[in-house]
């Protein structure tokens, strides 16, 4: 059991991991020569004596590879914060991980679920929630910028349109989406935009997802070019915008609580569709039903949910979530925190960064003393492009080991990945997961690209274990 003092430091790294930092980095050369000394160890990643040990008694163990623990680094039992779970088999219950977001209580819904707001109502899966290779409606994400639509007491005659910068606009029900057309069914990631928005510091704008704003279902709906083709583009048709149903938070019905738009090429893809059913059965409310755009790779604001509109535009669309900082991204760098309006050196965001997730366990697992060797699993995902590697170190990443990626499904479906890890002790340790992408690129060690609304942050997933 932590004394007081100790666990004091664990509250210390939830409130202000600086001075946490400080205090047990810092600690051993805190007498006569004081700071900068303490400075110059903590930046070498010097952790022993003192520090150490209120360290290891924070993290619930003694720290098996601490001499290659970086210096100023947020234990990751410390670092991400999930809420109260009944143990898995072959776990016993989470050790010092701080408190996180309330559990979601929502019909239909998981309750590991995190709630991240209220109103509007969004809730983030946590990693470990994320271990099945068709994601369950019951543990998918729920992100919403207004109300939820109202319900459809009819879903098959909801109708939506596609006008525009077309030759013959079409109006459709959901019944003759299905009939007339011929519907496929691929596994797909939807992943949000603000995915990993929690990594960055200065905290950005926005809800503080950890990496669970995503879910990986079956899809089937018809793809949008399909429809597209039968309302004939015009030679103008650059860009579409998007409605739906759900109204505005404030209830104005003039405005829109969320519509975005993508360029005409991605509406064009095999793989983006009007979705009629997840998982095989009728999309539900929640997510959109009864009838939903599915732009995988891409932020998942583009998915529109309860879709009754697709407007072609003869140039980029303009409505809520559009320009400004709004899913886009610096071209050039700036400086961490900045207060800048995006109209200049800024891009919307097209696909999605590489991630990968641990999701066998969650964090803070806890395993039977004398325990060597552990399988693990989890997921790896890229955007528009591939994942080529996935790597997972134990040792604060002196050394990666690679783990077997199975095949997707389709393209645009994540890659699942296992593997085992040895462990040479008892003791805390951090698994540290890390991806390549088809264009060699690997996940930072921290998030990079900072900008106000939060987007990109793709730094490695780390997972706390102790082992008795
Ligand atoms: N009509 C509508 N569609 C929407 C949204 C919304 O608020 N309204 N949110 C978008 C965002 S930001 C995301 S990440 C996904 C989330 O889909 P989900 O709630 O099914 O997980 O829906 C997108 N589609
Ligand atoms: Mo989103």
């Amino acid at each position: 059991m932590a004394t007081k003092k100790e666990r004091s430091v664990g509250e210390l790294y939830r409130d202000d991991p600086e001075r946490a930092e400080a205090e047990i980095f810092g600690r051993k050369a805190a007498k006569p020569q004081g700071g900068a000394e303490a400075k110059a160890a903590s930046r070498r990643g010097f952790l022993g004596g003192a520090g150490l040990a209120a360290m290891s008694a924070a993290v619930g163990g003694p720290i098996v590879h601490a001499a290659a623990m970086p210096g100023g680094l947020i234990p990751a039992a410390m670092a991400q914060a999930a809420p109260a779970q009944p143990a898995a088999p072959g776990q016993a219950a989470a050790p010092p991980a701080p408190q996180g977001p309330p559990p979601l209580d929502y019909p239909g819904k998981a309750r590991g679920l995190m709630l991240l707001q209220d109103r509007p109502l969004v809730a983030e899966t946590p990693e470990h929630m994320l271990d099945d290779a068709t994601t369950p409606v019951d543990r998918f994400f729920v992100r919403n910028n207004g109300q939820i639509a109202a319900d459809f007491a009819n879903p098959d005659s909801h109708a939506f349109v596609i006008d525009g910068e077309v030759n013959a606009p079409l109006r459709l029900t959901v019944g003759e989406l299905k009939s007339r057309y011929r519907a496929v069914t691929y596994r797909l990631q939807l992943e949000c935009g603000g995915n990993g928005r929690s990594q960055f510091s200065p905290q950005a704008r926005g809800n503080q997802w950890g990496n669970g704003a995503i879910g990986c279902a079956e899809w089937t709906g018809v793809p949008l070019r399909d429809l597209l083709r039968a309302a004939g583009l015009k030679e103008t048709a650059r860009f579409t915008g998007h409605y739906g149903a759900d109204p505005h938070l404030s209830g104005d019905a003039a405005r829109q609580s969320i519509s975005r738009g993508m360029p005409i090429a991605k509406a064009l893809e095999r793989h983006t569709i009007v979705a009629f059913a997840m998982n095989g059965q009728p999309i539900p409310l929640i997510h959109g039903g009864p009838v939903r755009l599915i732009t995988p790779g891409w932020p998942g604001s583009l998915s529109h949910k309860w879709l009754t509109r697709i407007w072609i535009r003869d140039k980029p669309h303009d409505g809520a979530g559009m320009g400004g900082t709004s899913y886009r991204v610096p071209t050039v760098p700036i400086v961490p925190g900045s207060n800048v309006d995006g109209r200049e050196n800024f891009a919307d965001m097209t696909s999605m960064p590489l991630r990968s997730i641990l999701t066998s366990h969650a964090n803070g697992a806890r395993l039977a003393k004398g325990t060597r060797s552990l399988d693990i699993r989890g997921a790896a995902w890229a955007g528009d492009l591939d994942v080529q590697r996935v790597h997972v170190s134990t040792n604060f990443g002196q050394t990666w080991r690679a783990m077997r990626l199975a095949e997707p499904k389709n393209r645009f479906d994540w890659r699942r990945w296992s593997g085992a890890i040895q462990f040479p002790t008892d003791g805390y340790y951090e698994v540290w997961v890390r991806g390549q992408d088809s264009s060699g690129k690997y996940q930072p060690h921290t998030a990079g690209n900072w900008n106000p609304q939060g987007y990109g942050a793709n730094s490695f997933h780390r997972i706390a274990m102790l082992i008795g």
